[in-house]
């Protein structure tokens, strides 16, 4: 019988066949696929970011773990996305110019697809420029921009400074996350919330669109 110590160990190590094989294991066994992304995919890198942090792990090892916390994701998606959920509204997501994290951003947007969000990602390292154009042509119901660096969160601001003079920003509600972010910095961006993590992400466009 697999469990998350294991699934864990397995992001932890990069061990993406093994990520794989324990993930269709937890799934087989109908272990509820929230449970297998939080508390095997995601605990194991945590682990990984701490190590990365304490100069234990380098960034080539946390690339391939970070592949291997994918694989699994990949195979729960299905199961999330299955869910019976009504059609909520479009979501734009991107990682800010300069920053190449998107893990938390495509878990937010898996979280949002499964419950009935379409969404359109536009990846990573987007300008501002390139946010308004996308925005333009797209017109979502939120945008959703994510930073993992400190230098870069600086840019949420820029983008939403630059809607503004394009008289699009109250066409569109701006969310924002990141691990270096918080409701005071989003409050001093002038997005209109913020979220802790992808659940959160969820309600709070839920909240917002409502
Ligand atoms: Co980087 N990195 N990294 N990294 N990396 C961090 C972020 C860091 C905290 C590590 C550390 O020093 N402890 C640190 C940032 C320090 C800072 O600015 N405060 C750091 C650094 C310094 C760097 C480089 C500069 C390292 C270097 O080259 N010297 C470099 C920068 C590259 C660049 O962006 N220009 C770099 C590179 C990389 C990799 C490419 C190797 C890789 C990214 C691979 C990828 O994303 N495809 C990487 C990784 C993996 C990490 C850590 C280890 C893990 C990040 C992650 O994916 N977490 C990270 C350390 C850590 O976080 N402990 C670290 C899992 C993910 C599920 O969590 O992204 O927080 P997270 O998302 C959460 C919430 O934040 C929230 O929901 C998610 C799920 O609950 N959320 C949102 C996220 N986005 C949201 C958007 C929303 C709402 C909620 O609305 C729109």
């Amino acid at each position: 019988m697999a469990n998350f110590e294991e699934l864990s160990k397995s992001v932890i190590s990069g061990n993406l066949a093994k990520v794989k094989k324990i993930t269709q294991t937890l799934i087989d066994e109908g272990v509820s696929p929230l449970d297998i992304i939080n508390q095997g995919l995601i605990g194991g890198m945590s682990v990984v970011g701490a190590r990365f942090k304490n100069g234990e792990m380098f960034v080539p090892e946390v690339l391939v773990a970070a592949r291997s916390m994918t694989a699994g994701i990949e195979l729960v998606k299905p199961l999330i996305s299955a869910e019976n959920m009504p059609s909520a509204g479009k979501v734009m997501l991107g990682t800010v110019k300069g920053d190449l994290h998107d893990i938390g951003k495509n878990l937010v947007g898996m979280m949002l697809e499964s419950r009935g969000y379409s969404i359109i990602n536009v990846g990573m390292d987007v300008s501002p420029e390139k946010f308004v154009q996308l925005l333009k042509e797209h017109k979502p119901d939120v945008l959703g921009m994510c930073a993992l660096l400190t230098t870069t969160m600086l840019h949420m601001k820029d983008t939403i400074e630059l809607m503004k003079e394009e008289g699009i920003r109250d066409q569109v509600k701006v969310i924002v996350g990141g691990a270096p972010l918080s409701q005071d910095f989003a409050d001093e961006c002038g997005a209109d919330g913020y979220a802790q993590d992808a659940g959160s992400a969820v309600d709070l466009c839920n909240r917002l669109l409502a």
